[in-house]
Protein backbone atom coordinates (compact mmCIF):
# COMPACT_ATOMS: atom_id res chain seq x y z
CA UNK A 1 0.00 0.00 0.00
CA UNK A 2 1.20 3.86 -0.66
CA UNK A 3 2.13 6.01 1.60
CA UNK A 4 -0.28 8.33 2.03
CA UNK A 5 1.78 10.53 4.10
CA UNK A 6 4.21 13.25 3.36
CA UNK A 7 7.47 12.94 4.57
CA UNK A 8 9.42 16.15 5.81
CA UNK A 9 13.03 16.62 5.94
CA UNK A 10 15.05 18.98 7.43
CA UNK A 11 17.72 20.34 4.91
CA UNK A 12 20.63 23.09 5.32
CA UNK A 13 17.57 25.69 3.76
CA UNK A 14 14.79 24.62 5.88
CA UNK A 15 12.53 21.68 5.61
CA UNK A 16 11.15 20.13 2.33
CA UNK A 17 7.79 18.13 1.94
CA UNK A 18 8.37 15.08 0.13
CA UNK A 19 4.81 13.88 -2.04
CA UNK A 20 4.44 10.63 -4.21
CA UNK A 21 2.74 13.27 -6.45
CA UNK A 22 2.89 16.79 -6.98
CA UNK A 23 0.10 18.52 -9.67
CA UNK A 24 0.55 21.88 -10.71
CA UNK A 25 -3.18 23.73 -11.39
CA UNK A 26 -5.85 22.76 -9.39
CA UNK A 27 -8.27 23.45 -12.56
CA UNK A 28 -10.73 20.96 -14.16
CA UNK A 29 -7.36 18.32 -15.06
CA UNK A 30 -5.85 19.00 -11.47
CA UNK A 31 -8.86 18.53 -9.64
CA UNK A 32 -9.62 15.25 -11.13
CA UNK A 33 -5.74 13.80 -11.09
CA UNK A 34 -5.65 14.88 -7.45
CA UNK A 35 -8.88 12.68 -7.14
CA UNK A 36 -7.56 9.63 -8.76
CA UNK A 37 -4.18 9.97 -7.30
CA UNK A 38 -5.64 9.79 -3.91
CA UNK A 39 -7.42 6.71 -4.90
CA UNK A 40 -4.24 5.18 -5.67
CA UNK A 41 -3.33 5.97 -2.13
CA UNK A 42 -0.45 8.27 -3.46
CA UNK A 43 0.69 10.97 -0.99
CA UNK A 44 -0.13 14.47 -3.35
CA UNK A 45 0.16 18.22 -3.31
CA UNK A 46 -1.41 20.37 -5.41
CA UNK A 47 -0.17 23.97 -6.56
CA UNK A 48 -2.59 26.33 -7.48
CA UNK A 49 -1.39 29.70 -8.60
CA UNK A 50 -4.77 31.57 -8.03
CA UNK A 51 -6.48 32.74 -4.36
CA UNK A 52 -9.11 29.86 -5.41
CA UNK A 53 -9.68 26.90 -7.50
CA UNK A 54 -11.22 26.60 -10.68
CA UNK A 55 -8.03 27.11 -13.41
CA UNK A 56 -9.94 28.83 -15.97
CA UNK A 57 -13.18 29.26 -14.50
CA UNK A 58 -11.76 31.16 -11.73
CA UNK A 59 -9.30 33.41 -13.87
CA UNK A 60 -11.62 34.22 -16.56
CA UNK A 61 -14.83 35.99 -14.73
CA UNK A 62 -14.81 39.08 -16.89
CA UNK A 63 -18.94 39.48 -18.54
CA UNK A 64 -20.16 36.94 -20.52
CA UNK A 65 -17.62 34.52 -20.31
CA UNK A 66 -19.37 30.86 -20.43
CA UNK A 67 -18.92 27.48 -21.94
CA UNK A 68 -18.95 26.91 -25.75
CA UNK A 69 -19.39 23.40 -24.75
CA UNK A 70 -23.07 22.50 -24.05
CA UNK A 71 -23.01 22.78 -20.25
CA UNK A 72 -24.14 18.67 -19.42
CA UNK A 73 -21.03 17.59 -21.75
CA UNK A 74 -18.82 19.63 -19.66
CA UNK A 75 -19.60 18.56 -16.28
CA UNK A 76 -17.64 15.41 -15.18
CA UNK A 77 -18.81 11.92 -15.95
CA UNK A 78 -17.18 9.97 -13.53
CA UNK A 79 -19.31 10.45 -10.44
CA UNK A 80 -22.88 8.99 -10.71
CA UNK A 81 -24.11 10.69 -7.41
CA UNK A 82 -22.34 14.13 -8.75
CA UNK A 83 -23.90 13.73 -12.40
CA UNK A 84 -27.27 12.97 -10.49
CA UNK A 85 -27.30 15.81 -7.98
CA UNK A 86 -25.93 18.91 -10.16
CA UNK A 87 -28.71 20.85 -11.89
CA UNK A 88 -26.92 22.87 -14.76
CA UNK A 89 -29.31 26.06 -14.94
CA UNK A 90 -28.07 26.97 -18.92
CA UNK A 91 -27.60 25.08 -22.05
CA UNK A 92 -24.36 27.49 -21.95
CA UNK A 93 -23.18 27.85 -18.91
CA UNK A 94 -21.83 31.20 -17.45
CA UNK A 95 -18.56 31.50 -15.50
CA UNK A 96 -19.71 31.73 -11.87
CA UNK A 97 -21.68 28.80 -12.37
CA UNK A 98 -18.87 27.26 -13.53
CA UNK A 99 -16.60 28.34 -11.18
CA UNK A 100 -19.38 27.28 -8.04
CA UNK A 101 -19.45 23.62 -9.77
CA UNK A 102 -15.86 23.09 -9.51
CA UNK A 103 -15.52 24.47 -5.85
CA UNK A 104 -18.98 22.12 -4.84
CA UNK A 105 -16.63 18.88 -6.80
CA UNK A 106 -13.81 20.29 -4.62
CA UNK A 107 -15.87 19.90 -1.41
CA UNK A 108 -17.98 16.86 -2.31
CA UNK A 109 -14.61 15.00 -3.08
CA UNK A 110 -12.95 16.39 -0.19
CA UNK A 111 -9.76 17.37 -2.46
CA UNK A 112 -8.95 20.93 -0.54
CA UNK A 113 -7.06 19.43 1.93
CA UNK A 114 -4.46 18.48 -0.48
CA UNK A 115 -4.48 21.90 -2.52
CA UNK A 116 -2.31 24.72 -1.92
CA UNK A 117 -3.46 28.27 -3.07
CA UNK A 118 -1.45 31.29 -3.97
CA UNK A 119 1.38 28.73 -4.78
CA UNK A 120 2.98 29.53 -8.26
CA UNK A 121 5.75 27.25 -9.38
CA UNK A 122 8.63 28.83 -10.18
CA UNK A 123 10.79 25.85 -11.31
CA UNK A 124 10.59 21.87 -11.43
CA UNK A 125 14.31 20.30 -11.49
CA UNK A 126 14.62 16.59 -12.28
CA UNK A 127 17.40 14.92 -9.86
CA UNK A 128 18.41 12.32 -11.50
CA UNK A 129 20.44 10.16 -9.25
CA UNK A 130 17.19 10.27 -6.25
CA UNK A 131 14.67 9.94 -9.55
CA UNK A 132 12.85 13.28 -8.17
CA UNK A 133 11.72 16.27 -8.75
CA UNK A 134 12.27 19.28 -7.11
CA UNK A 135 9.78 22.00 -6.80
CA UNK A 136 10.27 25.53 -6.06
CA UNK A 137 7.01 27.66 -5.38
CA UNK A 138 7.67 31.57 -6.21
CA UNK A 139 7.91 31.95 -2.78
CA UNK A 140 10.89 29.78 -2.16
CA UNK A 141 8.98 26.99 -0.33
CA UNK A 142 10.65 24.19 -1.63
CA UNK A 143 9.04 20.24 -2.25
CA UNK A 144 9.75 17.04 -4.08
CA UNK A 145 8.12 13.79 -5.62
CA UNK A 146 8.49 10.95 -7.59
CA UNK A 147 6.03 12.27 -10.08
CA UNK A 148 5.05 15.97 -11.33
CA UNK A 149 2.04 16.36 -13.34
CA UNK A 150 1.32 19.23 -15.11
CA UNK A 151 -1.95 20.63 -15.08
CA UNK A 152 -1.78 24.02 -16.14
CA UNK A 153 -4.29 24.98 -18.47
CA UNK A 154 -3.80 25.54 -22.03
CA UNK A 155 -5.06 29.16 -22.31
CA UNK A 156 -3.92 30.18 -19.26
CA UNK A 157 -0.62 32.07 -20.12
CA UNK A 158 -2.05 35.63 -21.11
CA UNK A 159 -0.72 37.46 -23.56
CA UNK A 160 -0.64 41.23 -23.47
CA UNK A 161 0.48 42.67 -26.36
CA UNK A 162 4.07 44.79 -25.95
CA UNK A 163 2.44 47.99 -26.65
CA UNK A 164 4.32 51.37 -26.49
CA UNK A 165 3.50 53.24 -23.57
CA UNK A 166 0.79 50.04 -21.92
CA UNK A 167 2.03 51.49 -18.45
CA UNK A 168 1.37 55.18 -19.31
CA UNK A 169 -2.18 54.87 -19.49
CA UNK A 170 -4.16 56.99 -16.52
CA UNK A 171 -7.34 55.02 -16.51
CA UNK A 172 -8.37 51.12 -15.64
CA UNK A 173 -7.05 48.52 -18.06
CA UNK A 174 -7.61 44.79 -17.29
CA UNK A 175 -6.62 41.65 -19.39
CA UNK A 176 -9.99 39.71 -19.87
CA UNK A 177 -8.10 36.51 -18.00
CA UNK A 178 -7.06 38.32 -15.16
CA UNK A 179 -10.60 40.17 -14.09
CA UNK A 180 -10.79 41.32 -10.44
CA UNK A 181 -13.08 39.61 -8.44
CA UNK A 182 -14.76 42.53 -7.82
CA UNK A 183 -17.61 43.85 -10.04
CA UNK A 184 -16.18 46.23 -12.67
CA UNK A 185 -18.23 49.58 -12.97
CA UNK A 186 -18.46 50.46 -16.30
CA UNK A 187 -21.79 52.69 -16.78
CA UNK A 188 -20.92 56.30 -18.07
CA UNK A 189 -17.94 55.20 -19.05
CA UNK A 190 -15.68 55.24 -22.30
CA UNK A 191 -14.78 51.62 -23.18
CA UNK A 192 -11.57 49.93 -25.51
CA UNK A 193 -11.82 46.42 -26.08
CA UNK A 194 -9.00 45.32 -28.25
CA UNK A 195 -9.11 41.99 -29.32
CA UNK A 196 -12.48 40.12 -31.56
CA UNK A 197 -11.22 36.37 -30.57
CA UNK A 198 -14.43 34.39 -28.79
CA UNK A 199 -13.28 36.13 -25.42
CA UNK A 200 -13.73 39.95 -27.01
CA UNK A 201 -16.85 38.30 -28.97
CA UNK A 202 -18.43 37.32 -25.40
CA UNK A 203 -17.70 40.42 -23.42
CA UNK A 204 -18.20 43.26 -26.33
CA UNK A 205 -21.97 43.12 -26.23
CA UNK A 206 -22.83 42.71 -22.76
CA UNK A 207 -19.99 46.17 -22.46
CA UNK A 208 -22.28 47.65 -25.09
CA UNK A 209 -25.48 47.59 -22.92
CA UNK A 210 -23.60 49.16 -19.76
CA UNK A 211 -21.10 51.28 -20.80
CA UNK A 212 -21.69 54.96 -22.02
CA UNK A 213 -19.48 54.13 -24.97
CA UNK A 214 -17.18 51.55 -26.46
CA UNK A 215 -14.81 51.15 -29.05
CA UNK A 216 -13.74 47.72 -30.25
CA UNK A 217 -10.34 47.45 -31.77
CA UNK A 218 -10.29 44.36 -34.68
CA UNK A 219 -6.96 43.48 -36.18
CA UNK A 220 -8.89 40.06 -37.92
CA UNK A 221 -12.44 39.45 -38.05
CA UNK A 222 -14.09 36.03 -36.93
CA UNK A 223 -16.25 33.70 -38.31
CA UNK A 224 -18.92 34.19 -35.17
CA UNK A 225 -21.98 31.73 -34.73
CA UNK A 226 -25.19 32.11 -33.17
CA UNK A 227 -24.58 30.37 -29.56
CA UNK A 228 -28.26 30.59 -28.67
CA UNK A 229 -28.24 30.03 -24.98
CA UNK A 230 -31.06 29.11 -22.85
CA UNK A 231 -32.13 28.09 -19.64
CA UNK A 232 -32.58 24.74 -18.99
CA UNK A 233 -36.02 23.09 -18.63
CA UNK A 234 -37.23 20.85 -15.94
CA UNK A 235 -37.85 17.93 -18.43
CA UNK A 236 -34.54 19.15 -20.14
CA UNK A 237 -33.27 18.45 -16.77
CA UNK A 238 -34.80 15.13 -16.34
CA UNK A 239 -33.47 13.66 -19.41
CA UNK A 240 -29.74 15.38 -18.82
CA UNK A 241 -29.72 12.96 -15.79
CA UNK A 242 -31.77 9.90 -17.52
CA UNK A 243 -29.37 9.86 -20.24
CA UNK A 244 -26.23 10.31 -18.98
CA UNK A 245 -24.54 7.20 -19.53
CA UNK A 246 -25.33 7.38 -23.53
CA UNK A 247 -24.40 10.53 -24.18
CA UNK A 248 -21.04 9.96 -22.33
CA UNK A 249 -20.41 6.31 -24.97
CA UNK A 250 -21.44 9.25 -27.90
CA UNK A 251 -19.15 11.55 -27.02
CA UNK A 252 -16.48 9.98 -26.55
CA UNK A 253 -16.67 8.73 -30.05
CA UNK A 254 -16.77 12.12 -31.78
CA UNK A 255 -14.38 13.47 -33.82
CA UNK A 256 -13.96 16.65 -31.73
CA UNK A 257 -15.14 15.05 -28.27
CA UNK A 258 -18.60 17.54 -28.70
CA UNK A 259 -21.75 15.89 -28.83
CA UNK A 260 -21.98 16.86 -32.69
CA UNK A 261 -21.04 14.59 -35.29
CA UNK A 262 -19.78 15.54 -38.65
CA UNK A 263 -22.22 14.85 -41.75
CA UNK A 264 -20.60 11.74 -43.31
CA UNK A 265 -21.63 13.68 -47.26
CA UNK A 266 -19.42 15.49 -49.01
CA UNK A 267 -20.57 19.82 -49.28
CA UNK A 268 -20.40 20.29 -52.90
CA UNK A 269 -21.65 16.64 -54.02
CA UNK A 270 -25.09 17.80 -51.95
CA UNK A 271 -27.27 19.34 -54.19
CA UNK A 272 -27.36 23.54 -53.42
CA UNK A 273 -30.69 23.80 -52.70
CA UNK A 274 -30.20 20.91 -49.75
CA UNK A 275 -26.76 22.27 -48.62
CA UNK A 276 -28.50 25.87 -48.52
CA UNK A 277 -31.51 24.16 -46.40
CA UNK A 278 -28.97 21.89 -44.56
CA UNK A 279 -26.93 25.09 -43.59
CA UNK A 280 -30.16 26.85 -42.43
CA UNK A 281 -30.72 23.75 -40.08
CA UNK A 282 -27.39 24.18 -38.50
CA UNK A 283 -27.74 28.06 -38.34
CA UNK A 284 -30.83 27.53 -36.24
CA UNK A 285 -29.25 25.25 -33.94
CA UNK A 286 -27.14 25.76 -30.58
CA UNK A 287 -23.81 25.34 -30.05
CA UNK A 288 -21.03 24.17 -32.12
CA UNK A 289 -23.28 22.60 -34.53
CA UNK A 290 -22.59 24.79 -37.32
CA UNK A 291 -19.32 23.80 -37.20
CA UNK A 292 -18.85 20.67 -35.77
CA UNK A 293 -22.04 18.35 -36.96
CA UNK A 294 -21.15 20.51 -40.85
CA UNK A 295 -20.20 18.17 -43.73
CA UNK A 296 -17.24 16.13 -43.25
CA UNK A 297 -14.48 17.86 -45.58
CA UNK A 298 -15.78 21.74 -43.68
CA UNK A 299 -12.22 21.66 -42.53
CA UNK A 300 -10.38 19.69 -44.88
CA UNK A 301 -11.28 21.13 -48.37
CA UNK A 302 -10.96 24.59 -49.40
CA UNK A 303 -14.32 25.03 -51.95
CA UNK A 304 -16.65 23.23 -49.48
CA UNK A 305 -15.20 25.23 -46.87
CA UNK A 306 -15.83 28.15 -49.36
CA UNK A 307 -19.13 27.10 -49.92
CA UNK A 308 -20.11 27.80 -45.68
CA UNK A 309 -17.92 30.82 -45.24
CA UNK A 310 -20.34 32.70 -47.73
CA UNK A 311 -23.23 32.05 -46.16
CA UNK A 312 -21.61 33.04 -42.87
CA UNK A 313 -20.39 36.41 -44.28
CA UNK A 314 -24.00 36.70 -45.64
CA UNK A 315 -25.62 36.10 -41.85
CA UNK A 316 -23.23 38.65 -40.74
CA UNK A 317 -24.19 41.35 -43.19
CA UNK A 318 -28.07 40.50 -43.13
CA UNK A 319 -27.85 41.52 -38.98
CA UNK A 320 -25.33 44.75 -38.89
CA UNK A 321 -26.86 47.58 -40.90
CA UNK A 322 -24.08 49.66 -41.66
CA UNK A 323 -22.87 48.16 -45.13
CA UNK A 324 -19.64 49.20 -44.26
CA UNK A 325 -19.10 48.14 -40.72
CA UNK A 326 -20.10 44.58 -42.04
CA UNK A 327 -18.09 44.31 -44.57
CA UNK A 328 -15.10 44.55 -41.99
CA UNK A 329 -16.49 42.14 -39.52
CA UNK A 330 -17.10 39.69 -42.44
CA UNK A 331 -13.69 37.42 -42.77
CA UNK A 332 -12.34 37.09 -45.94
CA UNK A 333 -8.67 36.12 -44.96
CA UNK A 334 -9.12 32.87 -43.38
CA UNK A 335 -11.62 30.22 -43.77
CA UNK A 336 -14.41 29.25 -41.61
CA UNK A 337 -13.13 27.66 -38.90
CA UNK A 338 -9.76 27.61 -39.23
CA UNK A 339 -9.36 30.13 -35.57
CA UNK A 340 -11.39 28.87 -33.09
CA UNK A 341 -15.54 30.01 -34.24
CA UNK A 342 -16.74 32.28 -31.07
CA UNK A 343 -20.23 31.93 -30.04
CA UNK A 344 -21.76 34.79 -29.53
CA UNK A 345 -25.22 36.73 -28.12
CA UNK A 346 -26.20 39.96 -29.94
CA UNK A 347 -22.53 40.23 -31.09
CA UNK A 348 -23.15 41.81 -34.56
CA UNK A 349 -26.83 43.85 -33.76
CA UNK A 350 -24.17 45.46 -30.77
CA UNK A 351 -22.36 47.11 -33.99
CA UNK A 352 -25.90 48.77 -34.78
CA UNK A 353 -26.23 50.54 -31.57
CA UNK A 354 -25.07 54.34 -31.46
CA UNK A 355 -22.62 53.90 -28.74
CA UNK A 356 -20.39 51.65 -30.41
CA UNK A 357 -17.52 51.97 -32.86
CA UNK A 358 -15.45 49.56 -35.24
CA UNK A 359 -11.54 50.21 -35.60
CA UNK A 360 -10.25 47.70 -37.78
CA UNK A 361 -6.20 47.90 -36.63
CA UNK A 362 -5.29 46.54 -40.10
CA UNK A 363 -6.33 50.00 -41.67
CA UNK A 364 -4.94 52.21 -39.06
CA UNK A 365 -2.38 50.40 -36.66
CA UNK A 366 -2.14 50.58 -33.00
CA UNK A 367 1.14 52.92 -32.38
CA UNK A 368 0.38 53.43 -28.87
CA UNK A 369 -1.39 53.00 -25.16
CA UNK A 370 -1.02 56.94 -23.68
CA UNK A 371 -2.04 58.05 -20.77
CA UNK A 372 -5.40 59.10 -21.96
CA UNK A 373 -6.34 56.41 -24.21
CA UNK A 374 -5.05 54.66 -27.30
CA UNK A 375 -3.52 56.19 -30.88
CA UNK A 376 -3.89 54.87 -34.03
CA UNK A 377 -2.09 55.63 -37.09
CA UNK A 378 -4.95 57.62 -38.04
CA UNK A 379 -6.17 59.48 -34.50
CA UNK A 380 -5.74 58.95 -30.81
CA UNK A 381 -9.18 57.71 -28.81
CA UNK A 382 -9.76 59.08 -25.01
CA UNK A 383 -11.03 56.06 -22.57
CA UNK A 384 -11.93 55.32 -19.25
CA UNK A 385 -11.05 51.85 -19.22
CA UNK A 386 -9.20 49.35 -21.73
CA UNK A 387 -9.98 45.82 -21.78
CA UNK A 388 -7.27 43.47 -23.46
CA UNK A 389 -9.12 40.87 -24.63
CA UNK A 390 -6.13 39.49 -26.59
CA UNK A 391 -5.59 36.03 -25.84
CA UNK A 392 -2.88 33.51 -24.50
CA UNK A 393 0.58 31.86 -25.34
CA UNK A 394 -1.49 28.59 -25.95
CA UNK A 395 -0.62 25.17 -25.01
CA UNK A 396 3.33 25.69 -24.74
CA UNK A 397 3.22 29.30 -22.79
CA UNK A 398 1.73 27.65 -19.55
CA UNK A 399 4.65 24.96 -19.31
CA UNK A 400 7.31 26.59 -20.83
CA UNK A 401 7.04 29.68 -17.94
CA UNK A 402 8.11 27.55 -15.50
CA UNK A 403 11.37 26.27 -15.39
CA UNK A 404 11.57 22.77 -15.80
CA UNK A 405 14.82 20.87 -16.00
CA UNK A 406 14.92 17.40 -16.97
CA UNK A 407 18.07 14.74 -17.32
CA UNK A 408 21.14 16.64 -17.51
CA UNK A 409 19.95 19.38 -17.06
CA UNK A 410 17.96 20.05 -20.08
CA UNK A 411 15.66 22.77 -20.15
CA UNK A 412 12.28 22.50 -21.35
CA UNK A 413 11.77 25.64 -22.74
CA UNK A 414 14.71 24.92 -24.65
CA UNK A 415 13.34 21.71 -26.10
CA UNK A 416 9.71 22.88 -26.96
CA UNK A 417 11.10 25.85 -28.80
CA UNK A 418 9.77 24.52 -32.18
CA UNK A 419 6.98 23.34 -30.61
CA UNK A 420 5.44 20.68 -28.42
CA UNK A 421 7.48 17.72 -28.79
CA UNK A 422 5.65 14.98 -26.66
CA UNK A 423 4.46 11.14 -27.04
CA UNK A 424 0.57 10.61 -27.31
CA UNK A 425 0.83 14.63 -25.71
CA UNK A 426 1.39 12.33 -22.67
CA UNK A 427 5.35 12.78 -22.21
CA UNK A 428 8.33 14.27 -23.82
CA UNK A 429 11.88 12.72 -23.74
CA UNK A 430 14.60 13.58 -21.37
CA UNK A 431 11.69 14.68 -18.30
CA UNK A 432 10.93 11.26 -16.63
CA UNK A 433 8.29 10.60 -14.56
CA UNK A 434 6.59 14.42 -15.49
CA UNK A 435 3.26 13.84 -17.23
CA UNK A 436 1.12 16.47 -19.17
CA UNK A 437 -1.95 16.75 -17.63
CA UNK A 438 -3.24 20.09 -20.03
CA UNK A 439 -1.65 18.83 -23.10
CA UNK A 440 -2.50 19.64 -27.40
CA UNK A 441 -5.16 16.61 -27.22
CA UNK A 442 -7.69 18.37 -25.05
CA UNK A 443 -10.46 19.75 -27.18
CA UNK A 444 -14.19 19.41 -25.66
CA UNK A 445 -12.30 20.46 -22.28
CA UNK A 446 -13.55 17.71 -19.74
CA UNK A 447 -14.39 14.59 -21.67
CA UNK A 448 -11.02 15.09 -23.35
CA UNK A 449 -8.99 15.75 -20.17
CA UNK A 450 -11.34 13.00 -18.33
CA UNK A 451 -9.04 10.40 -20.66
CA UNK A 452 -5.51 11.80 -19.98
CA UNK A 453 -6.44 12.09 -16.78
CA UNK A 454 -7.51 8.33 -16.08
CA UNK A 455 -4.58 7.66 -18.42
CA UNK A 456 -1.91 8.91 -15.99
CA UNK A 457 -3.11 7.28 -13.53
CA UNK A 458 -3.19 3.79 -14.73
CA UNK A 459 -0.05 4.23 -15.89
CA UNK A 460 0.84 5.54 -12.79
CA UNK A 461 -1.05 2.25 -11.27
CA UNK A 462 0.73 -0.28 -13.48
CA UNK A 463 4.27 1.28 -12.86
CA UNK A 464 3.86 0.57 -8.66
CA UNK A 465 2.00 -2.52 -9.34
CA UNK A 466 5.30 -3.73 -11.22
CA UNK A 467 7.88 -1.88 -8.61
CA UNK A 468 9.10 -0.19 -11.63
CA UNK A 469 10.15 4.00 -10.81
CA UNK A 470 10.79 5.67 -13.88
CA UNK A 471 9.19 6.13 -17.11
CA UNK A 472 9.81 8.73 -20.18
CA UNK A 473 8.83 8.06 -23.82
CA UNK A 474 11.63 6.74 -26.30
CA UNK A 475 12.73 8.82 -28.82
CA UNK A 476 11.58 7.08 -32.00
CA UNK A 477 8.21 7.07 -30.39
CA UNK A 478 8.43 10.88 -29.84
CA UNK A 479 9.84 12.05 -33.20
CA UNK A 480 7.35 9.72 -35.07
CA UNK A 481 4.28 10.96 -32.78
CA UNK A 482 5.36 15.27 -33.54
CA UNK A 483 5.20 14.00 -37.39
CA UNK A 484 2.20 12.67 -37.17
CA UNK A 485 0.66 15.75 -35.47
CA UNK A 486 2.16 17.53 -37.78
CA UNK A 487 0.38 15.62 -40.49
CA UNK A 488 -2.48 15.68 -39.11
CA UNK A 489 -2.73 19.04 -38.89
CA UNK A 490 -1.36 19.79 -43.17
CA UNK A 491 -4.54 17.66 -43.83
CA UNK A 492 -7.00 20.79 -42.57
CA UNK A 493 -7.30 23.93 -43.12
CA UNK A 494 -5.63 24.69 -39.55
CA UNK A 495 -2.59 24.69 -41.15
CA UNK A 496 -2.25 27.97 -42.98
CA UNK A 497 -4.06 30.20 -40.99
CA UNK A 498 -2.77 32.32 -38.33
CA UNK A 499 -4.39 31.24 -35.10
CA UNK A 500 -3.28 30.64 -32.12
CA UNK A 501 -3.67 26.83 -32.92
CA UNK A 502 -0.29 27.48 -34.92
CA UNK A 503 1.53 29.84 -32.06
CA UNK A 504 1.22 32.74 -34.66
CA UNK A 505 -0.61 35.02 -32.53
CA UNK A 506 2.58 35.35 -30.25
CA UNK A 507 5.13 37.41 -32.10
CA UNK A 508 8.52 34.90 -32.59
CA UNK A 509 6.52 32.27 -31.42
CA UNK A 510 7.47 29.20 -33.85
CA UNK A 511 4.75 28.20 -35.57
CA UNK A 512 3.68 24.57 -35.16
CA UNK A 513 0.28 22.84 -34.54
CA UNK A 514 -0.59 23.22 -31.13
CA UNK A 515 -3.88 21.06 -30.90
CA UNK A 516 -4.05 17.56 -31.91
CA UNK A 517 -5.27 17.72 -34.86
CA UNK A 518 -6.73 14.66 -35.57
CA UNK A 519 -10.23 12.43 -34.27
CA UNK A 520 -10.51 12.83 -30.35
CA UNK A 521 -11.29 9.09 -30.70
CA UNK A 522 -8.42 8.06 -32.47
CA UNK A 523 -6.37 9.56 -29.48
CA UNK A 524 -8.25 7.84 -27.22
CA UNK A 525 -7.65 4.67 -28.91
CA UNK A 526 -3.79 5.43 -29.12
CA UNK A 527 -3.43 5.91 -26.01
CA UNK A 528 -5.46 2.83 -25.09
CA UNK A 529 -3.55 0.67 -27.23
CA UNK A 530 0.10 1.87 -26.18
CA UNK A 531 -0.92 1.00 -22.48
CA UNK A 532 -2.75 -2.29 -23.26
CA UNK A 533 0.96 -3.24 -25.05
CA UNK A 534 2.65 -2.55 -21.41
CA UNK A 535 3.41 1.22 -22.28
CA UNK A 536 3.96 0.85 -26.02
CA UNK A 537 6.82 3.82 -27.25
CA UNK A 538 7.76 4.10 -23.29
CA UNK A 539 10.89 3.40 -21.21
CA UNK A 540 9.91 1.73 -17.80
CA UNK A 541 12.50 1.08 -15.52
P1 LIG B 1 -7.81 34.82 -29.15
O1 LIG B 1 -8.77 33.96 -29.84
O2 LIG B 1 -6.35 34.55 -29.33
O3 LIG B 1 -8.14 36.32 -29.56
C1 LIG B 1 -7.27 37.38 -29.25
C2 LIG B 1 -7.70 38.60 -30.00
O4 LIG B 1 -6.78 39.65 -29.73
C3 LIG B 1 -7.69 38.38 -31.51
O5 LIG B 1 -8.77 39.10 -32.08
C4 LIG B 1 -6.36 39.00 -31.90
O6 LIG B 1 -6.29 39.40 -33.26
C5 LIG B 1 -6.31 40.17 -30.97
N1 LIG B 1 -4.95 40.69 -30.81
C6 LIG B 1 -3.88 40.03 -30.30
N2 LIG B 1 -2.80 40.82 -30.35
C7 LIG B 1 -3.21 41.99 -30.90
C8 LIG B 1 -2.54 43.19 -31.23
N3 LIG B 1 -1.24 43.34 -31.01
N4 LIG B 1 -3.28 44.19 -31.78
C9 LIG B 1 -4.59 44.02 -32.02
N5 LIG B 1 -5.27 42.91 -31.74
C10 LIG B 1 -4.59 41.90 -31.19
O7 LIG B 1 -8.06 34.81 -27.57
P2 LIG B 1 -9.45 34.72 -26.81
O8 LIG B 1 -9.16 35.02 -25.38
O9 LIG B 1 -10.49 35.53 -27.48
O10 LIG B 1 -9.87 33.22 -26.97
C11 LIG B 1 -8.96 32.17 -26.64
C12 LIG B 1 -9.69 30.88 -26.55
O11 LIG B 1 -10.40 30.79 -25.32
C13 LIG B 1 -10.73 30.62 -27.58
O12 LIG B 1 -10.21 30.20 -28.79
C14 LIG B 1 -11.60 29.57 -26.91
O13 LIG B 1 -11.02 28.30 -27.09
C15 LIG B 1 -11.53 29.93 -25.47
P3 LIG B 1 -5.80 38.34 -34.39
O14 LIG B 1 -6.94 37.38 -34.57
O15 LIG B 1 -4.57 37.65 -33.81
O16 LIG B 1 -5.49 39.16 -35.55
Amino acid sequence: MANAVPQTSATDTGSVDTFDAIIIGAGVCGLYQLYRLRQLGLSVRVFEDGEGIGGTWYWNRYPGCRFDSESETYGYSWSEELLQEWNWKEHFSGQPENERYLNYVADKFDLRRDIQLKSRVKSAVYDEKANRWEVELESGQRTRAQYVIAAVGVLSARYLPPFAGIDSFRGESYHTSRWPQEKVNLAGKRVAVIGTGATGVQLSPIVAKEAKHLTVFQRTPNYCAPLRNSLVTEEEQRQFKANYPEMHKKIRTTAAGFMHEFDPRKTLQVPQEERRARYEELWSQPGFSKWLANFQDIMTDSDANEDFAEFVRNKIRARVKDPVVAEKLAPKDHPFGAKRIPLETHYYEAYNQDNVLLVDVRETPIEAITPKGLKTSKQEYEFDVIIYATGFDAVTGPLTQIDIRGENGQSFKEKWAEGPRTYLCMQTVGFPNLFLASNPALCNYTVCAEMIVEWISDCIRYMREKNLTRIAPTPQAEEAWVQHMDDSAKRTILYNTNSWFMGANIPGKKRAILLYAGSAATYRKECQEAAAKGYDGFVLQ
